[in-house]
Formats: structure tokens, sequence, C-alpha cells
């Protein structure tokens, strides 16, 4: 009987201690007045999902603008409706400029830089 509740034990604190591996959501707001996309210029490091949350009475959408012309459309929600959102998991690192399909007043900017981190611990003695 001891050596199953510590075996369970162990099941269990293995479980507790596996790290958290997701990388933490980056949120843009979808607001009724200027600049409609907050923050308008977002610079977010690569790896990390791109939430926008629409807080307004209407619906939006966030569309890459090179989908005005076909050609490399990275992204587009489509109408996103009011209270809900929409996840980009990544993008690489680069600039992408969007709007609104629905008011195009409406636009934005994300800048991904490169992940600092290389796969590679620094050395902790020089
Ligand atoms: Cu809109």
């Amino acid at each position: 009987m001891v050596i199953t509740i510590s075996i369970i034990y162990v099941v269990l604190l293995g479980q507790m201690a596996l790290p958290s591996v997701e990388p933490p959501v980056y949120h843009i707001a979808m607001e009724g007045s200027a600049p409609y996309y907050t923050p308008k210029i977002a610079t977010i490091t690569a790896g990390h999902p791109i939430q926008w949350d629409n807080q307004t009475a209407t619906a939006h959408t966030v569309t890459h603008e090179a989908c005005q012309t076909k050609h490399l459309c990275l992204f587009d929600s489509g109408a996103i409706s009011p209270g809900n959102s929409f996840v980009l998991p990544s993008l690489q690192p680069g600039t992408y400029h969007y709007y609104c399909r629905l008011h195009p007043i409406m636009r934005g900017i994300i800048t991904v830089n490169e992940s600092s981190f290389r796969g590679e611990e620094p050395p902790l003695n020089g």
C-alpha cells in the first residue's frame, strides 16, 4: 500500500514539474475610436501568438494589406463579431500592415522580431 501511494505521488509530481512551453499571447484591442487597433503599431517577438479582441459593438476584420491584391495574402480573419477574438498562432519575422475590410480607415502594423533565444543557453562563466 505504501509503495502504491509513493508511485502515484511521483507520477503527480512529475506532471506538476513539467514547464509550460506555451509562449504568452500578445493582445491587440479593437476599439470604436482611433487608433482602432490598440496598440496601432505592435512589436512582437517571433513565436508568440497574436490575438485581436473585438471590444466594439460591430464586426471587424484583421486583413493583411497584401490581400487587396490577392498576392502573398498572409492572413484574413473574416468578420470578427463583437466580443469575439481572432488568433494568429505565429508570424515570421517582418513587418505586416493590416486593415479592416469593413472599415478601411482602421489600420495597424505588426512588427515581428526574431526570437533572441537560439536554442542554447549562454555559458554561465564567459
Ligand atoms: Cu472594422
